[in-house]
């Protein structure tokens, strides 16, 4: 099968979530994606939240498939030697670290270039170059709340009022994401200039980036004093900053998370709701309201503004004898926006997802077989076949190898505990 990245080789100095997310997802796609851990111990998630003694965790197998692992000590001589040799043949540095622990390693962009000029160093880091914050270490809660997500999510009043973190990995695996399209970006410019290039994504900004409309609403709050869309409106008073919405739809469409049949024993029984304001009069048939659709109180989304949260108390009692499944199967005939909240569990055994490779079950050497999230990302042309993560160490000898040591010297470097 056609492996777009296949050829592309990538140094994999990440850890966590927010690197291993950018590097896997390369891998997949292709990519020899390389990961340098330190000898004894590796990456931290192999160890974290483990579910089977002394077997990596679900934390690193799910974030670190299709990689090969070379152990490394590179605050060694010998193991910077050998990572001055992977920096000459590689394509692609990424790293994770905290700020300036590369430079303290000895491998600035100056001395990497030097190395080879044509190599892309590709950095996480909390917050961008030259930002007040740019010495902190970050970790995701602490990005969602220095990127805008927490200030602008949660309920509005009452005790769990303050700000709320998403279960998204909005500061870890989205800034990943943000990352492959930057190494990407650059892989392509070199092709043109022959050069590489220093791509870095703060978490912060890659937060941000996924709060641009909260940015569109503080503008709208400056200028205009109030926020039609948010449930503050138009019984409340609004502060000069944008407030908490609680489930609000956050777009030109209201909507609610609404309860169903069975809510009070099952966490997840709900659906969400969108009112579409041009698709009103389905709404009306669908919940047996014909006559909200002539009546001038329901009539346009002006209108029904103002009590919209009790229209969606009468859509709630229209679903108190409906499951979220069959609540539905019946909105899905008038074309009405909405989806069962689905549970984890619920996800994980989901036939459509398991069908598209969305959810893929993946040997590991010592685990046995574990289910995880696969390719969100679709080809005609590549299916993406998700492997095992590899052991601590599994491809040392071999990556060396293949960097022209002899069987001696890798003996030698197992005995300096370089590797
Ligand atoms: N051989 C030798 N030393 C190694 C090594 C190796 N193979 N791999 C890492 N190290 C060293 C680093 O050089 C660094 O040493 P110094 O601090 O002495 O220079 C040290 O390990 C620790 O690195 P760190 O600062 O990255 O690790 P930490 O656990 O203290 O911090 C984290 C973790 C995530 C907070 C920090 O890495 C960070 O802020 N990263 C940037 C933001 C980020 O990606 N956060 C998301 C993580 S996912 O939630």
């Amino acid at each position: 099968m056609n492996k777009p990245l296949n050829g592309i080789k990538i140094i994999d100095f990440t850890h966590v979530q927010a690197g291993p997310a950018c590097t896997q997802l390369l891998a997949w796609f292709g990519a020899d994606v390389i990961k340098v851990e330190r000898p004894g111990a590796g990456d931290v998630t192999r160890s974290q939240l483990r579910d089977i003694p002394d077997v990596d965790a679900l934390y690193f197998t799910m974030l670190n498939s299709n990689k090969r692992s070379l152990t490394l000590d590179t605050k060694k001589p010998e193991g910077k030697a050998v990572l001055e040799k992977l920096i000459k043949e590689s394509d692609v540095l990424v790293e994770n670290f905290g700020p300036g622990a590369l430079d303290r390693m000895g491998f600035t962009w100056e001395r990497i270039q030097e190395l080879n000029p044509k190599m892309i160093l590709a950095s996480v880091k909390g917050f961008s170059d030259g930002h007040e914050y740019e010495d902190l270490k970050v970790y995701e809660n602490v990005a969602q709340c220095a990127g805008g997500a927490a200030s602008t999510t949660g309920w509005w009043k009452g005790e769990e009022s303050g700000p709320m973190i998403s279960a998204a990995a909005l500061g870890d695996s989205n800034t990943g994401m943000h990352l492959a399209i930057g190494i990407l970006t650059a892989y392509i410019g070199r092709q043109q200039t022959g050069k590489g290039q220093k791509v870095a994504v703060a978490m912060q900004d890659a937060v941000l980036n996924l709060c641009r409309v909260k940015m569109r609403d503080q503008l709208r709050l400056d200028k205009l004093g109030y926020l039609e869309e948010y449930p503050q409106y138009p019984h409340e008073s609004f502060s000069d900053v944008v407030p908490r919405g609680g489930n609000a739809g956050g777009g030109g469409q209201p909507g609610w998370i609404l309860k169903c049949k069975g809510w009070e024993t099952d966490p997840n029984a709900y659906i969400y709701f969108t009112v579409q304001g041009h698709a009103w009069p389905p709404i009306c048939d669908a919940i047996g309201k014909p006559e909200w659709k002539t009546d001038p109180l329901y009539m346009t989304p002006k209108a029904r503004q103002p009590h919209i949260m009790d229209i969606f108390a009468t859509i709630e009692d229209w679903l108190k004898d409906k499951t979220k499944f069959d609540a539905v199967n019946i909105l899905r005939k008038f074309d009405i926006p909405c989806a069962p909240v689905f549970s984890m569990k619920e996800l994980l055994n989901d036939k459509s997802l398991r069908a598209s490779g969305s959810i893929v079950e993946v040997p590991h050497k010592e685990r046995g077989s574990y289910w995880t999230v696969g390719s969100p990302i679709k080809f005609s042309d590549l299916k993406p076949i998700i492997t095992g993560s590899p052991l601590l160490g599994e491809n040392t000898d071999e990556v060396l190898a293949e960097l022209g040591y002899s069987s001696a010297e890798i003996a030698a470097m197992h005995e300096a505990k370089a590797v």
